[in-house]
């Protein structure tokens, strides 16, 4: 497949053999297992409830309505379902076909989903009509309008769209592939399955491919590192297209367990906490935001949440106080931080390890598979107990991002690597500390912002010389952008000039900087490139002085 970095063959052929790879295509590897598990309960909502035998027919029946439409192996479909039952199915049913489902998120406009639809080159688009204000349809249609290869715009819900296709009414007609179909259907198990978004550093989220066979092993090793079995209930309060509620271990995860997982729109204080009670929820996996804001919520003392007893957070590092005062809260919780990445490589605490490891670490890899080092500007190995990048390779990282050759050569060794940008140092008990990144992304309650990608925009405005955007620290998100900013003339843009601006190219309302400061010029590195560290210690310094 074109753009696409395969595993190398002596390394597919030993995760075969160790039995990591299954050699099973993504959808067939879950409507087995859900046949298997038959009426036992596998998803529910707030108002709904299906089991495993339900949701084994209702994505077969998508299933065959794709082979109707055309929808063939490696057929790309760009998915910005919310958090729903609909979005379950029709994952599934694109799996069963072969084809690859590009998962985006919900703040995602126009500027990102009309980018991904062009590089995938999508043929088909899934999303609810409504949600938020927003019309996500006619978006859809302008982006269609450019690009004539996106054929199908697939709608959940009630509120269906002339010329759309209700996915509801796929669900209640009868398709005319016959039953059985999709498992005509070869599908090669080492090519992606799904392509997933990394925050990325060089503008636009990068594509990442994940393969049938890593994918699936993804949620297999993760959810036993995760402590998931057939009583586990989890809840999906994250959006259900990243990598961490989908598959590590996720969604997935408790599915391929038989357990049961409780699905709500957001991760809102309310929605988890009334989630939790209602589907007396064991598994909790949120970002250290979000746990953040639920733990200081006033209504949490009203609710029964002594189901919890693991509490997963990762996408960012969690404080220890904040661990902790999970654990106070929760009477029989237990936090395991997760280090997780779409590209991959998943490392959890164990539940074992004494407390403050625990606290202060975040984990080991899941996979006897997975290789990790820890190395200098050089390439080579630190000494034990010194930081350096974390590189890393093993059954489920991915070997290269989707047609991106001048990245690839940056972010992998020649070996096969992967450069993750993140600095760490390994604890004397095996486990490794998370120190910082050298990826130029502000990290905002989890969700990655590429500060180039945002100064690309903001230098655009006429009244914008040059712009650096840095991390702020932020008590609950962790970090907010800050836009430093030099004037071209005398008079200067404020914040709400700025907002406006990016409000009109249509970029996701979460990548807005949240501060202005005006300067005559940036600090500069002995190279002479602008010092981001330098200018983070500014704002850094401002905000602790209450500027
Ligand atoms: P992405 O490539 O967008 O999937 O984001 C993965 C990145 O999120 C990692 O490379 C880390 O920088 C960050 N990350 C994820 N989990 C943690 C964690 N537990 N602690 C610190 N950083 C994390
Ligand atoms: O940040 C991430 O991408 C992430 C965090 C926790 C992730 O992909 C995951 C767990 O699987």
């Amino acid at each position: 497949m074109e753009g696409f970095t395969p595993f190398p063959p002596e390394f597919a052929e030993r995760y075969r053999e160790l039995g990591y790879w299954l050699d099973k295509p993504l959808g067939t590897y879950f409507v087995e297992l859900c046949r298997g598990f038959g009426d036992r309960v596998a998803v529910e909502t707030m108002e709904d409830s299906v089991t495993y035998g339900e949701l084994a027919e209702r994505s077969d029946i998508l299933a065959r309505h794709l082979i109707d439409l055309g929808i063939k192996p490696l057929d790309r479909i760009v998915v910005q379902l919310p958090n729903c039952l609909e979005f379950i199915y029709f994952y599934f049913a694109a799996a069963r076909v072969g084809a690859i489902t590009l998962c985006s998120l919900p703040p995602h406009r126009k500027h990102e989903i009309g980018h991904f639809v062009s590089f995938v080159d999508a043929v088909g688009y899934a999303a609810a009509a409504r949600t938020r204000n927003f019309d996500f349809i006619e978006m859809a249609r302008d982006i269609q309008s450019e690009n004539p290869g996106l054929k199908h715009i697939f709608v959940a819900g009630d509120d269906v769209p002339e010329g759309c296709i209700s996915l509801r009414n796929l669900l209640e007609k009868e398709p005319k592939a016959p039953p059985g179909a999709p498992d005509e259907i070869e599908i090669d198990p080492d090519l992606p399955a799904v392509f997933l978004l990394s925050g990325g550093t060089t503008g636009m989220p990068k594509v990442i491919p994940r393969t049938h066979n890593d994918y699936v092993y993804n949620s297999v090793a993760s959810a036993d590192a995760n402590h998931m079995d057939a009583d586990t209930v989890l809840l999906v309060a994250l959006p259900i297209e990243h990598n961490f509620p989908l598959a590590s271990p996720g969604l997935q995860g408790v599915l391929l367990k038989g357990g049961k997982a409780v699905v709500v729109p957001g991760p809102r204080p309310d929605m988890v906490l009334k989630g939790i009670e209602k589907g007396k929820c064991t598994h909790l996996e949120l970002v250290p935001a979000a746990l953040i804001q639920l733990l200081h919520e006033e209504t949490f003392g009203d609710y029964d949440l002594s189901s919890v007893k693991i509490i997963s957070t990762g996408g960012q590092r969690l404080q220890p106080e904040t661990s902790m005062l999970a654990e106070e809260k929760f009477p029989n919780g237990t936090v395991q931080e997760v280090f997780g990445m779409a590209e991959g490589l998943l490392m959890y605490n164990d539940l074992d390890d004494p407390a403050e490891v625990r606290h202060m670490t975040a984990g080991k890899a899941v996979s006897a598979g997975d290789e990790i080092k820890l190395i200098d500007d050089d390439g080579k190995e630190v000494p034990e107990g010194e930081a350096g990048e974390m590189a890393c390779r093993g059954p489920y990282t991915l070997r290269g991002y989707y047609k991106a050759p001048e990245v690839n050569a940056m972010s992998f060794t020649e070996d096969g690597f992967y450069l993750s940008g993140d600095i760490m140092r390994m604890h004397p008990s095996g486990n490794v500390i998370v120190e910082g990144r050298i990826k130029d992304l502000i990290n905002r309650g989890g969700e990655k912002i590429s500060a180039e990608e945002v100064e690309n925009m903001i230098i655009g405005h006429p009244l914008v010389k040059n712009v650096a955007c840095v991390p702020m620290p932020d008590p609950v998100l962790g970090e907010r952008t800050c836009a430093y900013i030099i004037p071209t003339g005398d008079q200067a843009p404020d914040l709400e000039e700025i907002k406006a601006f990016l409000t009109k190219q249509e970029i996701a309302k979460f990548k807005f900087p949240e501060r202005l400061e005006i300067v005559d010029a940036f600090p500069l590195s002995p190279f002479g490139k602008v010092s981001k560290k330098d200018l983070a210690e500014m704002i850094a310094k401002k905000l602790e002085a209450g500027e």
